[in-house]
This record gives C-alpha cells, sequence and structure tokens, in this order.
C-alpha cells in the first residue's frame, strides 16, 4: 500500500462541483481516501487569466504503481471534460486539473512523470492545502516538512513585496 498526494486545481465552470466530483471519482479509481484538504480560493500562478482558482490536496492509500495513478488521474480529468492541457507550452484555464505531488517517499523521472512534483516547494496553491492535511510528511528530496517548505516559501514571498 502506498499514500499517494495529489494537488487538484480548477479555474472554470462550476469549480466546487469539478473538484468534488473529481475526488469522488478518484476514491472509486484509486483506493481510499484518507485525507482531503478545504478548498482555498488562489490567485492564478504563471499564468494571466480573470478567473481565480479553487485549489486543494488530498492524499489516498492505493495499490496502483505510479503509472497506473497517473493514467487514472488523466482518464478522470478527461471525463470530467478536460479538453486541452497549455496553449503554446503556456498555462491555460482548466475546469479541472489533478496532480501527483508525492508517492511515498518515491524519487524518480521518467517523460510522463517526475516524483516528487517538481514545482511543489515554489507553489503556495499546493502548500498551503497539503500542509493543511499532511503538515509533517518529509519531502523526499528536500528533506523538509511540508510545513516547513510552506514557511519558508511565504518567508521568501514576504521579502520581495
Ligand atoms: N495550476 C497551474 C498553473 N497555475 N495557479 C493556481 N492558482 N492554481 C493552480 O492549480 C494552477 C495555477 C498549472 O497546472
Ligand atoms: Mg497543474
Ligand atoms: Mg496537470
Amino acid at each position: 500500500m502506498a499514500r499517494v498526494c495529489l494537488s487538484l486545481g480548477s479555474n472554470l465552470g462550476p469549480r466546487e462541483t469539478y473538484l468534488r466530483k473529481a475526488l469522488q471519482a478518484l476514491d472509486k479509481e484509486l483506493g481510499s481516501l484518507v485525507k482531503c484538504s478545504s478548498f482555498y480560493e488562489t490567485l492564478p500562478w504563471g499564468f494571466s487569466s480573470d478567473s481565480l482558482f479553487l485549489n486543494a490536496a488530498a492524499c489516498f492509500d492505493t495499490l496502483l504503481s505510479p503509472e497506473e495513478v497517473l493514467a487514472v488521474t488523466q482518464q478522470i480529468e478527461k471525463s470530467l471534460g478536460r479538453k486541452e492541457k497549455s496553449r503554446q507550452g503556456q498555462y491555460a484555464d482548466r475546469c479541472i486539473d489533478i496532480d501527483i505531488l508525492l508517492y511515498d517517499d518515491k524519487v524518480m523521472q521518467t517523460p510522463d512523470m517526475i516524483l516528487p512534483h517538481p514545482h511543489m516547494a515554489e507553489r503556495m496553491f499546493v502548500l498551503e492545502p497539503l500542509a493543511e492535511i499532511m503538515p509533517h510528511m518529509l519531502h523526499p528530496q528536500l528533506r523538509k516538512t511540508i510545513l516547513q517548505l510552506k514557511e519558508e516559501l511565504a518567508e521568501r514571498s514576504e521579502r520581495r513585496s
């Protein structure tokens, strides 16, 4: 049994419904939901859009491999109506995005997947929900807890502003 932590986001349409439907489908397909964070309204990060995001983090216990988890998350994105991943390599508005953040303490890189998620430590919309449910989980490469990463990112952005 492995523990997999996911980030969910939506900034198009009925955002809360998309997140709830995704969580329901994940619970059915992946294994069992261990914990889900609150839903956070966040500003688009890394691209400009008028549509705010609703973001959440959720952890599941699963018997599936990382590759199988990826296949399931992509299938659920598709079944909920996700059309394009990005426009000319730029992020785009989306009804649902499901990203794999951590899979136990696995560190791996294939053409399709990098674990842990390569940008998770730079994104408050990931760290804040994840710190709510798994504050003491260790990032296997950075060797810091999620709570530490969140506090360090908050300090860095305070110093910049
Ligand atoms: N996802 C992105 C890019 N930017 N910004 C927010 N606030 N929330 C997201 O989920 C998000 C983003 C790429 O997937
Ligand atoms: Mg994403
Ligand atoms: Mg994605």
